[in-house]
């Protein structure tokens, strides 16, 4: 097939294949035996379908989402080599708020790593395949490998062990510097279904499903994790983390996020992904 359009008669073909009960990722396959580009084809799904369009996870995906164990209500959880306490947990969306995640000296170990590997960040482009600076997020920042060194490993092992999801689901710890007026603007940690480079994205362990934000630093003023559509700030204190999961890629979730500008001093964390399944 040369110029792949979507048509709103190719929209209505998707709406009735659905309403006669074939699945989103049989529609998909129909659409691949015929000549669809795979991108085009996960692209008109999802604007057709939206949030039903998300397809089965990757083989292997992990059932369910990464959850601390909080049934108790303790004043801490156990994350292997250190108590973590709870300082804060909503329910609905999932938002958990911990401190003593990390000690001072591991912030201050893992900012020294980073620091020198820090560059302007990047975001998921809105184009193509790649990634491009983004005014929507102006700090700089850096990824780790996974397990990159001693220090990353055990920091990886604890959340894993805090969030109940196995190491091999999460991305590389990013650690992203704040200066004065630096901000990240509300958006979802998810990938958008609709973006033409997600199906690409989703091959190295599916989702997004939560996320895990360290504040390797406190602020002098500035910077809270804000979540607009539920009114919540979260004020950044060295040690402390926030967690929230999504059950999939869409606003109901109600985890729309961002950091807010920093008004004076820098504001250092460290973001944790996890996903579906494992990330390759
Ligand atoms: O630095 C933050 O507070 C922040 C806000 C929104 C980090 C992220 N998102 C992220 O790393 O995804
Ligand atoms: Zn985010």
């Amino acid at each position: 097939m040369s110029q792949q359009v979507i048509t709103p008669e190719l929209c209505e073909w998707i709406t009735e294949q659905t309403a006669a009960g074939h699945s989103a990722e049989s529609i998909l396959g129909a659409m691949l035996g015929s000549g669809w580009d795979e991108s085009i084809a996960r692209l008109a799904l999802a604007r057709t379908l939206g949030q039903s369009a998300t397809l089965t996870p990757p083989p292997g995906a992990t059932p369910g989402l990464p959850e601390p164990e909080l049934t108790r209500f303790a004043p801490v959880v156990d994350a292997g080599d250190r108590q973590v306490k709870v300082l804060m947990a909503l329910r609905q969306p999932r938002v958990v708020l911990f401190g003593d995640v990390l000690s001072n000296e591991e912030c201050d170990e893992v900012m020294a790593l980073a620091g020198k590997r820090l560059a302007r960040s990047e975001t998921v482009a809105t184009g193509g395949d790649g990634s491009e600076v983004n005014a929507a997020r102006t700090s700089d920042g850096m990824f780790f490998e996974r397990c990159e060194t001693e220090l990353i490993r055990r920091v990886e092992t604890r959340i894993a062990t805090l969030l109940r999801w196995p190491l091999d689901h999460g991305e590389g710890l990013q650690v992203l510097r704040y200066r004065p007026g630096a901000e990240y603007q509300p958006h979802y940690d998810y990938f958008e279904p609709s973006h033409v480079s997600t199906p690409n994205i989703l091959k190295r362990g599916g989702q997004r499903v939560g996320t895990l934000v360290i504040y390797l630093n406190t602020p002098t003023a500035g910077g809270s994790t804000i979540f607009p559509d539920i009114g919540l700030d979260v004020a950044p204190v060295k040690g402390n983390a926030v967690f929230f999961s999504y059950d999939r890629p869409h606003p109901s979730t109600q985890t729309l996020h961002g950091g807010a500008p920093v008004i004076e001093g820098e504001k250092w964390v460290a973001t944790k992904w996890l996903r579906q399944g494992v990330f390759t």
